[in-house]
């Protein structure tokens, strides 16, 4: 079957403390999205980006302290989530590009509209604070946790709107959880892979085992790839880059699993920082990563 995708770009750095992130969806694009995924054989469709509130406009404090900006990112989320939602049901496969991750809670509301769907979440981070357990307030680091109804995220029931189930969800290349959040990891249902798992694993088995358990019972599978899972050699272009994390030929043998597993239904790139990067190339390395999920092939 041919698919078609529809880049959807997320400006947006209001669920981080650094400044730039905002403007990942340009760099990734320059990176060569378009041609990248065509050579994967896939027909693209570039929609531009949303609107997002211009920080100008905005109070710089506004939000709780222990959810910053959380009135900006329902924006963003509530308007990604509605141009996921319609992607899918037009039969595309949506791509968004980020942006901080607290857009995620934007596509996987979109994605499970009409379906139920797992989740495969590629992250050094767990993003599983809430804003009682966040060391920092920024949403950034919550959307798992707010997307499957954990915390008191008051008057956020919006994010919880994708009705995940626990047993679907699998982080892969774990290596910076704060104490709290950890705990609350474990608290859950969710299938969590630190690096040490892949250490002793293979990232082949570890992707397959987080393939399975979102695929099973489910849809489709939304996948977020964070580019703070690769080591911050590859990819420096990142906010909260982390020591140890996945080669270059790990994460495409990752995503081309991921592509094998042809349960695809949304992808997000996010935490691309081209004000950190240098020559754009974890833009650009987001770009083959996409391509490789699409199903790029050598031969
Ligand atoms: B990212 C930290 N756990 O909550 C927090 O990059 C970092 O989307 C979150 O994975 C990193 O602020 C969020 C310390
Ligand atoms: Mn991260
Ligand atoms: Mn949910
Ligand atoms: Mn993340």
């Amino acid at each position: 079957m041919d698919r078609n995708v529809r880049i959807l770009g997320a400006p947006t750095d209001y669920g981080a403390n650094r400044r730039g992130v905002d403007m990942g969806p340009s760099a990734i694009r320059y990176g060569g999205l378009t041609s990248q995924l065509e050579s994967a054989g896939v027909s693209v469709t570039d929609a531009g980006d949303l609107t997002v509130p211009h920080h100008a406009t905005r109070d710089a404090d506004a939000g709780a302290e222990n959810a910053k900006h959380i009135q900006e990112v329902e924006e963003v989320c509530t308007a990604l989530a509605d141009a996921v939602s319609t992607s899918i049901s037009d039969g595309e496969t949506p791509l968004a590009l980020g942006g901080d991750h607290s857009i995620a809670i934007g596509s996987m509301v979109g994605s499970a509209r009409d379906a139920d769907i797992g989740v495969v979440w590629f992250d050094a981070h767990g993003d599983f604070n809430t804003p009682e357990t966040s060391p920092s307030g920024n949403v950034h680091g919550m959307p798992l946790a707010a997307a499957l109804g954990i915390g008191d995220f008051a008057g956020v029931e919006w994010a919880n709107a994708a009705g995940l189930k626990e047993e679907n969800v699998a982080i892969v290349g774990l290596r910076d959880v704060d104490r709290n959040e950890a705990a609350a990891i474990r608290d859950t249902d969710v299938t969590a892979y630190t690096m040490s798992d892949i250490d002793e694993r293979g990232i082949t088995e570890v992707t397959q085992d987080a393939l399975d358990v979102a695929t099973s019972g489910t849809d489709g599978i939304h996948v977020s790839l964070d580019l703070d899972w690769l080591d911050p050699r590859e990819a420096p272009g990142v906010g909260t880059p982390v020591r140890g994390g996945a080669t270059y030929r790990e994460a495409h043998a990752a995503m081309e699993l991921v592509a094998k597993s042809d349960a695809l239904r949304s992808l997000e790139l996010v935490e691309v920082n081209p004000i950190l990067d240098q020559h754009n190339e974890t833009a650009t390395l987001a770009t083959e990563l996409a391509a490789s999920a699409f199903g790029k092939r050598i031969l």
